[in-house]
């Protein structure tokens, strides 16, 4: 395949999240993928270091999930879910809840991540308001936390250039502090060892703003688009010890921990965790369609049921909240995922792949590595004057010799498509060890 793009054609798309005048003038283009690979323009194979963005969890273009949607836009193209509905979301949602932790017993649908973060944080402030708690309506994040980029994600979210352009944001918010600590931590293998006590960040919130005044706190189990930050043993036990104490919601951001990243179905599941509402999007379709899932325990959404039979009882949702089309993917992404073992397989293949990263750690500039599942980082010294370059030029050399990696700052993270074979781990690892030694 050679499909050429004239220099003009590339002005009209506004890129999000992207250098557009580098890219406009240098530009990656895919043309298709399969499987473990993209395609290029200029016809090369490139290896997928990550999931697209986290989200391609079985692969591309697999035949189950491209089937179901092809079938399904040709049966019921769209139908809404407000106050109709129609086959398909009903019953995507109960093949996901039951896939979901225990006790989550209910889906909301929405489009994306931002948009599951925005429904869980307008769902905790209206659960306490049903009951009888209308004072708790603080919302807590955490410092280098990600939770997409509208207002109320943005606000709880704490990457600083995500949010310093954009005035005010949401009132009422905190923050805990990040748990990432070099100086302790640095080529930890999985978990890091110090950090726990960063949890009591919350009762120092709680004696702060006090108890009644706090709605949620909100955290990613892993803060993968920060850099992957891993929790500290025991720090995400023990924050959910002091939420449940304060009867402030516990919602566990898992639009990438969820669907097998971990080796285990969702995030929770592996660390242990039991949050009141879990978020996710990206794997619910493996990427093909968008969607977002929003895992709701009963006592939260049985809050809501108290009202007469025919009112509403939460004033929110999307046209798309239960697309019908996105609904088939998501049936089609499960079934995928059953049938070849893949929400558990990164348990199996964890240890290769930690012996990987691992073995990047004496190269030029290198500070850390980390991993936990089938995810792995590499963070660099800054240069002082170009903070972010020394990563960035890496991702685009790496791309250049056909691999797909993801840069944040100064570091590199990696997360591959569930299906990764052994050999496929090894070109990864040896490519991108390449470039990390010829750009010393
Ligand atoms: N929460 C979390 C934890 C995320 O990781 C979002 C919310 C927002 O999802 P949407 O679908 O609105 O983008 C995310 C998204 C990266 C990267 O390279 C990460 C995300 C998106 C794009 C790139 O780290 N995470």
């Amino acid at each position: 395949m050679n499909v050429q793009i004239k220099p003009n054609d590339l002005a009209s798309f506004w890129m999000p999240f992207t250098a557009n005048k580098q890219f406009k003038a240098n530009p990656r283009l895919f043309v298709g993928a399969k499987d473990m690979h993209y395609v290029t323009n200029d016809g090369r194979k490139v290896l997928d270091g990550t999931s697209g963005l986290w989200c391609v969890n079985a692969g591309h273009c697999r035949p189950k999930i491209s089937e179901a949607i092809k079938q399904q836009v040709d049966t019921l193209d769209f139908a809404g879910t407000f106050q109709m509905g129609h086959t398909r979301a009903f019953e995507a949602a109960s093949r996901l809840t039951a896939l979901a932790p225990k006790g989550f017993d209910h889906v909301f649908f929405t489009n994306s991540g931002s948009e599951s973060v925005e429904t869980a944080l307008k769902m905790a402030i209206a659960y306490h308001r049903a009951k009888g708690n209308a004072t708790k309506v603080r919302l807590i994040g955490r410092e280098r936390g990600y939770h997409g980029v509208n207002f109320g994600g943005m606000s709880v979210g704490g990457i600083g250039p995500n949010r310093k352009m954009f005035g005010a944001l949401v009132a009422g918010v905190d923050h805990l502090r990040h748990t990432h600590d070099l100086s302790k931590n640095a080529f930890t293998r999985g978990e890091p060892e110090h950090g726990a006590e960063l949890a009591d960040d919350l009762e120092r919130l709680v004696a702060l703003h006090d108890a009644s005044t706090i709605a949620a706190v909100i955290v990613e189990p892993v803060a993968c688009s920060t850099g992957v930050l891993i929790p500290p043993k025991g720090y995400l036990k023990r924050l959910e010890a002091i939420a449940k104490k304060h009867d402030i919601l516990l919602i566990a951001d898992e639009v990438i921990t969820a669907f097998g990243r971990l080796g285990t179905p969702f995030g929770s599941d592996y660390f242990g965790i039991s949050p009141d509402i879990i978020t996710t999007a990206k794997g619910v379709t493996n990427g093909t369609i968008p969607m977002g899932a929003v895992f709701v325990k009963s006592h939260v959404h049985d809050a809501f049921m108290n009202g007469p039979d025919w009112v509403i009882d939460f004033f929110h949702g999307y046209t798309y909240s239960g697309h019908p089309v996105a609904a088939a993917a998501c049936i089609g992404t499960l079934d995928t995922y059953a049938e070849e073992g893949l929400l558990t397989r990164a348990a199996e293949i964890a240890p290769y792949w930690e012996e990987r990263v691992h073995a990047l750690k004496d190269l030029p500039h290198v500070i850390d590595v980390r991993n936990i599942g089938l995810i792995g980082a590499v963070e660099f010294a800054p240069d002082p004057a170009q903070p972010g370059k020394r990563a960035f030029d890496r991702f685009v050399k790496a791309f250049e010799d056909g691999i797909l990696v993801r840069q944040t700052g100064d570091i590199i993270a990696l997360s591959p498509p569930l299906i990764i074979s052994k050999s496929e781990i090894d070109q990864l690892f040896d490519t991108f060890g390449k470039v990390l030694k010829e750009m010393n």
